[in-house]
This record gives structure tokens, C-alpha cells and sequence, in this order.
């Protein structure tokens, strides 16, 4: 057996470059680079490492390990999970920073590449600089904090271990049902170790997505349920988007007069214009939407984890006879509220199903009442999102905007904030891929970092990142990243001068209005945030917009810009669109002193009463 004999450190390098994708026929490396943030714990071992293959695996360097990790993750969304990226860091806050981050990957199913550094496996200098020292247990140390959010955890304490871990990482990262972060907290001085490696752990390996087809009984009794079916409604999560499964969906949904609603993760499944389309779902949904799935009677929910947004927390779909189909690649996923499993791939499922059905089709009734509704919806989104006059527009009027100066590849990226439920409700994309929402974790601060990622899975798509003040506030520190390496974003920056939402919701729960708009919380000088300079401190074009007019002219003015463009403008905190949605179970105090609170309280177990609680 040929061996060659590399430092640990250097074996991780030189299998990451082995690993490579097929997508439509190129061979490309899975991994498209390594970001890297260096401290003690990685700079000598994996920093050597890295700087020997720079011209085959590139190294980026960003600012913010959470940041970097979000754009590994954006770019792995991007890139339908058939591309990815590596993250080191240094062991300590270098590390713990890019917890947060796993979990983002966790929720959302995405492949993530965790390289933290770790302390000394000999022990020897112990306790080293950022070691937590648990008194109860010698083996802990920060990085097991990123147990619970990786799908695969290993910690390496000898050079040879490296091998079956890497091994085990690339199968989590590639499987479309395991799939998720996988962590491997390198000890620093396992990293420098040498080792005398077999050549053949090096050889090339082409991955390609596994598609697992329906087992027959399942598909005969999903099947036999749709065709029983008078009031059948399809359910697009993200699973189809990662699957490529978008043109089965429309073949399915076109030929057997389906009615579809998209989750977060799903929007963009189908175009905005395609007739089955009814947009959104959920709690953020469309009156369309809604208004099918309320009555459906058979629920086919394709790759999605049912997520509370998307079930109206399990009071969405009122038809006491409803039945769901699960449609997914993870039983985990398949088998929830007592759903008719159907374990498979999206696209060779539905096509599956497909033939299983033949020539039957949902009542026509059904489907035309899709077609009204989708009328209707549009109508009255048209309504939210028209042009104004007002010097405070709304979120949904500043989305018409971009809407309206956006092209057909643009790609629109969100993720937490009063946005992500305007957008679902009003965006309409016309490609796969083209809504790019975290709301698996909603994480604040995913937006710039995320941008940034989705930029560099396609950097022929214009990416334009919306953002609240505070999610931006939150991590910003990505776009001198996009500014340094050259890829543009557009960022509009909606200043409501403060955490709108969580205003709105508190409201809405009964409370007075307390520490989420700057106004209403303790402070001796009320900040006035000027965020365009601060962008332009970091190195962006910068502008600071008052209206609608004003920001369509600047949004055409970033079309043509080469650097990252930051577009701020003030909107109204208390406006949002109250057409569609539907109730979400937040829980309201069962007793309070104010008598708004327990008014909310009496609407809240009203709503209670129609979540259907074991099914
Ligand atoms: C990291 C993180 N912390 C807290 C939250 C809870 N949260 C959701 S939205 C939000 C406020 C967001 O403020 P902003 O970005 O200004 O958007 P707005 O609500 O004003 O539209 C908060 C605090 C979160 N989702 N993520
Ligand atoms: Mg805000």
C-alpha cells in the first residue's frame, strides 16, 4: 500500500480537494472553498495546510465566524446542496461563535462543513487559553457544544482518526436525508501530527445525489387516498427545490388539477405565474392559499418539515376528514401528525405517483376554485405592495419596488424580521431559487453573510438582500467581505427604528408596546442611526432614500453598480399586511393585570380550540 505522509491537518486539505459534484454533466470540487478565520487552535496546523493548496482549494477570509459559517450555509442553499464550503476556526470564541450557525444549517437541512480547533490531546500545556475546564469531566471542551446541532460530531485525537470521520462527514453531507453540519473539532496538536496516510484515501470520488424511489405499498396506499380525493392540495417545501423537482411538480400538479401552496423553503418552486401556483402557505400565506388548504381534504406536502408557519400551528387545515401525505426523503419527516408516509425523492415520487394515478384528475369544481382564489389574491396583493406617496411606505410597498425593478434571475434573500412574511405573502419569483429565505431558524444577522454566499454559488444572478435595522444591526460585518472579494450585493436596508415585528406580535398579545422600537426602551439618548454610513464605512456605495420614487431610482442606479450597494430607507413600524396569514400559537399569559392581556388570553383559547393536537 502507497502512503504519503502529511500532517493531519494537511490530509483534511488534500481529501477536501479529492471530493468533487456532477451537476448537468461537469465535474466541479464539492467543495468550492474553505472559510477561515484563524486563531490558536488552527493557525498553525490547518492554516499551513490551506495556504499549500490555495490555488486548488481557496481560503476566504471573513469577519465574523457565525458570518462565515452563514454564507458556507447560503451557499450550500444556493447550490441545492450539490455544492459546499468548510469553516475553521480557533478553538474558544472562534468556535462557539459558529454554533448559532450549525443550528441555521440543522434546522434547515443544509451541508456544512465544522472544522473548529480544539485543545491539546496530550493535555499537556493544559488548561490552554480558551479552554472552559468542566470540573465534572475531562473530555469536554467548547466545541461540544455543537452536539446538538450537527449531524455528525467527531473530535479528533489522532492523526489516523481523520480517515473513517472525513468518511462518515461526506456521507451526512451528501445523503439528502441525513443531511446537516457535520462537525469535526480538530485538537490543535493532532492537527500538526504526521501520519503515514494511504494514497487511496485521496483517490477522486464523484458524488451524486442518492434518489430513493417509493417502496410499493406506501405508493399504492398514497395513491389510493389521492384518488379518493375530492378536495386534493399540494404542499411544495423545500425538499422540492433540492431534489429538482420542479418541473414533476408542475407536470403533477398541471395534469391531475392540483391546487399548490409554497412554504418558505419551497417558495420558487413553481413560477409565480404558473396557474397551479396559489403562492404562500401558512401563517404568512395567501388568501389562496389558505382558503384551499383550509378545505383540503387530502394534503400531499412534498419535502417539507411542517413547520408551525406552515400549519397555521396545526390549525391550518380545517377539513375534519383531511388526510397528509408525506412525501419525503427522511422518515423522520415523512411519518408527522400521523401522515401517510411515502419515503422517496421528490421527483421521482411525484412521478411515481403519477403513474399510479393515470388519467384521474381532482373535480374541476375544486380546481377552478383555485383559479378564482388565485384572482382574487393578486388583486389584493397588488393592493399592499402599489406605489406611494407616503414618506414612511410599508415593508410590503418598498417590496413592490424591488419587485418592479427586478429581473426574472434576480435573486431576493431574507430571513428574519417583519420581511420574511411580507415577502412569502407578496414576492413573486419567476425562477427555482430566486427567493432565498432562512426561516427554518429565522436567524437575525443570516441576511448580508447569506447574500454574500448566494452571490458566490452563482455570481451571475444580481442578489438582492433585504434587511430590518436590527437584523442588520445584528451581523453586518460580511459586506466589507463582499466588498473585499469583489461580489456584489444589493442590500436594501428598511429602518423602522427597531424590532417591528416583535412590536407588532407583543401587541397583538395584549402587552403595551416595551424595549423592542428604540423609542420604548430604557435609554438616555435615543440613537439615530445613520446605516448608510456606516455601510460606506465598511466600503459600500451607500444611499439613503426617502420614498418609493427615490428608491426605485436607486435600486436601477445598484443594477449597474459593481460594488456592493447599500440602499437604506425609512418605513412605518406599524404597518403590515393583514390580508391573508392565519392565527400562530404564540402563548398569551393565562393571568395578568392588564386587561388587554387577558382579552388576548380569551382570543387565544378561541383559536386553541381549532388546533388539532395528536394528528
Ligand atoms: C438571532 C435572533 N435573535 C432574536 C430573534 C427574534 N426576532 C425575530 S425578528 C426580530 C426583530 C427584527 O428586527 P428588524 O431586523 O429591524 O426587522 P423588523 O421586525 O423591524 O421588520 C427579533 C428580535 C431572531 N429571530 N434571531
Ligand atoms: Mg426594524
Amino acid at each position: 500500500m502507497s502512503t504519503i505522509r502529511l500532517t493531519m491537518a494537511q490530509a483534511v486539505a488534500r481529501f477536501l480537494i479529492a471530493q468533487k459534484t456532477e451537476i448537468d454533466g461537469e465535474v466541479l470540487p464539492l467543495f468550492a472553498g474553505v472559510w477561515a478565520i484563524f486563531g490558536h487552535g488552527n493557525v498553525a496546523g490547518m492554516g499551513e495546510a490551506l495556504h499549500g493548496v490555495r490555488d486548488k482549494l481557496p481560503t476566504y477570509r471573513a469577519h465574523n465566524e457565525q458570518g462565515m459559517a452563514h454564507a458556507a450555509i447560503a451557499f450550500a442553499k444556493a447550490s441545492r446542496r450539490r455544492r459546499m464550503m468548510a469553516c475553521t476556526t480557533s478553538i474558544g470564541p472562534g468556535a462557539t461563535n459558529m454554533v448559532t450557525a450549525a443550528a441555521v444549517a440543522h434546522v434547515n437541512r443544509l451541508p456544512v462543513l465544522l472544522l473548529p480547533g480544539d485543545v491539546f490531546a496530550n493535555r499537556r500545556p493544559d488548561p490552554v487559553l480558551q479552554q472552559i475546564e468542566n470540573f465534572a469531566d475531562g473530555t469536554v471542551s467548547a466545541n461540544d457544544c455543537f452536539r446538538p446541532v450537527s449531524r455528525y460530531f467527531d473530535r479528533i485525537t489522532r492523526p489516523e482518526q481523520i480517515i473513517p470521520a472525513l468518511q462518515r462527514a461526506m456521507t451526512v453531507l451528501t445523503d439528502p436525508a441525513e443531511c446537516g453540519p457535520v462537525t469535526l473539532a480538530l485538537c490543535q496538536d493532532t492537527q500538526a501530527e504526521a501520519y503515514d496516510y494511504p494514497e487511496s484515501f485521496f483517490a477522486e470520488k464523484i458524488w451524486t445525489p442518492r434518489r430513493i424511489r417509493p417502496d410499493e405499498t406506501e405508493l399504492a396506499k398514497a395513491a389510493e387516498i389521492i384518488r379518493n380525493a375530492k378536495k386534493p392540495f399540494i404542499v411544495a417545501g423545500g425538499g422540492v427545490l433540492y431534489s429538482g423537482a420542479e418541473k414533476a411538480l408542475a407536470d403533477f400538479a398541471a395534469k391531475h388539477g392540483l391546487p399548490v401552496g409554497e412554504t418558505q423553503a419551497g417558495k420558487s418552486s413553481l413560477p409565480h405565474d404558473n396557474a397551479a401556483n396559489l403562492g404562500s402557505i401558512g401563517v404568512t400565506g395567501t388568501g389562496a392559499a389558505n382558503a384551499m388548504a383550509e378545505d383540503a381534504d387530502v394534503v400531499i406536502a412534498v419535502g417539507t418539515r411542517l413547520q408551525d408557519f406552515t400549519t397555521g400551528s396545526w390549525a391550518l387545515f380545517k377539513n375534519p376528514n383531511r388526510c397528509i401525505i408525506g412525501l419525503n426523503v427522511q422518515p423522520f419527516d415523512a411519518t408527522k401528525h400521523n401522515a401517510q408516509a411515502l419515503v422517496a425523492d421528490a421527483k421521482v415520487g411525484l412521478q411515481e405517483l403519477d403513474a399510479a394515478l393515470g388519467a384521474w384528475k381532482a373535480p374541476d369544481a375544486w380546481t377552478a376554485k383555485a383559479k378564482d382564489e388565485k384572482a382574487r389574491w393578486f388583486k389584493e396583493s397588488a393592493r399592499y405592495t402599489d406605489p406611494t406617496n407616503a414618506e414612511l411606505p410599508s415593508d410590503a410597498q418598498v417590496i413592490g419596488a424591488v419587485q418592479r425593478n427586478a429581473s426574472p434571475t434576480d435573486v431576493v434573500v431574507c430571513a428574519a424580521g417583519g420581511l420574511p412574511g411580507e415577502l412569502h405573502k407578496h414576492w413573486r419569483a419567476s425562477q427555482a431559487g430566486g427567493y432565498h429565505m432562512e426561516y427554518g431558524y429565522s436567524c437575525m444577522g443570516y441576511e448580508i453573510a447569506g447574500g454574500l454566499g448566494v452571490k458566490m454559488a452563482d455570481p451571475s444572478r444580481e442578489v438582492i438582500v433585504m434587511v430590518g435595522d436590527g437584523s442588520y444591526l445584528m451581523m453586518n460585518s460580511e459586506l466589507a467581505t463582499s466588498v473585499m472579494l469583489g461580489h456584489k450585493l444589493t442590500v436594501v436596508l428598511l429602518d423602522n427604528r427597531g424590532y417591528g415585528c416583535i412590536n407588532r406580535l407583543q401587541r397583538a398579545t395584549g402587552s403595551e408596546s416595551f424595549n423592542n422600537l428604540l423609542q420604548h426602551t430604557r435609554h438616555v439618548t435615543l440613537p439615530d442611526i445613520d446605516f448608510a454610513a456606516h455601510a460606506a464605512s465598511l466600503g459600500a456605495q451607500t444611499v439613503k432614500v426617502k420614498g418609493i420614487g427615490e428608491l426605485e431610482d436607486a435600486l436601477k442606479k445598484a443594477r449597474g453598480a459593481e460594488r456592493s450597494t447599500v440602499i437604506v430607507i425609512d418605513t412605518d413600524p406599524l404597518i403590515s399586511t393583514d390580508a391573508g396569514g392565519h392565527w400562530w400559537d404564540v402563548a398569551v399569559p393565562e393571568v395578568s393585570v392588564r386587561s388587554q392581556v387577558n382579552d388576548a388570553r380569551k382570543n387565544y383559547e378561541n383559536a386553541l380550540a381549532s388546533q388539532r393536537v395528536g394528528d
